[in-house]
């Protein structure tokens, strides 16, 4: 798989070169490249934005420089990917999905954003996806394109260590819908705090009952939206109880 980053901020993608990412690249299992967006301005300054029609703060950056980026650097059977606040919210579903494409391209906004325009002919050429990682506002798409990148590329055949990890976390296939239930390892006592007995026992069906249990209290307590769209028919008599 290629990931393609368009920016004025090249500098800022150093870390996909880095650590998990840096190792599959090295297996040749994806690729990544970092366009620089002010190759593709028309003057001598470089600019890529300009003020906004309608008038208000801040600028917008130029359709005419963004289509000439994606002529040369989004080619067909590319998938656009916008990172933007007033995007859809990007989840492990979207990720597993982006993780089925096989060149895929992030284009990156500063200031008040892209001239709409370009989203709208490109999605005449393109699958786009205007997305957004979070109900908050970043200076620019770049560190969301280091997110959606690592949860893309850890999908992918033989880039974690363990596959199994991408089915047990939290968002992933093991307990649906439910977050990760606690890790523990040895001490088997820290600070005076011990290890769950159940975990040491070699009971696995206690151990797999404790961790669903304990995955059901995290979510009611730090996510009870996502206890609410449980499916009900999900949950047998001893969840109910938890
Ligand atoms: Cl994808 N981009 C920007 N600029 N801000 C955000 C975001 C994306 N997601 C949440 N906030």
């Amino acid at each position: 798989m290629k990931f393609s980053v368009v920016t004025i901020f090249p500098e800022y993608l150093e870390p996909l070169r880095q650590s998990l990412l840096g190792r599959a690249i090295e297996d040749g299992l994806l690729s990544v490249e970092v366009h620089d967006l002010r190759e593709q301005a028309f003057d001598r300054h470089r600019t890529v934005d300009d003020s906004p029609y309608g008038g208000g703060a801040g600028m917008v950056m130029k359709p005419d420089v963004w289509g000439r980026a994606l002529d040369a650097w989004a080619p067909p059977g590319s998938t656009l990917v916008v990172p933007t606040p007033a995007g859809r919210p990007f989840t492990q579903d979207v990720a597993a999905e982006l993780a089925g494409a096989e060149h895929l391209v992030f284009a990156c906004g500063r200031y008040e954003g892209i001239d709409q325009r370009v989203v709208q002919e490109a999605s005449t050429r393109l699958p786009v996806h205007e997305l957004s990682i979070g109900d908050y506002v970043l200076a620019g798409g770049e560190a969301a394109v280091l997110v959606m990148v690592e949860a893309v590329a850890r999908l992918l055949p033989g880039v974690l260590g363990n596959p199994m990890s991408a089915v047990t976390d939290s968002f992933g296939t093991g307990s649906p819908g439910l977050l990760e239930y606690p890790s523990y390892t040895r001490p088997a006592e820290y600070r005076g705090l011990p290890v769950p007995p159940v975990l040491l026992s070699g009971n696995h069906a206690a151990v797999d009952r404790w961790r669903r249990d304990e995955s059901l209290r995290r979510t009611a307590r730090h996510r009870p939206d996502l206890i609410a769209a449980l499916d009900p028919s999900s949950l047998d008599e001893r969840d109910r109880a938890v």
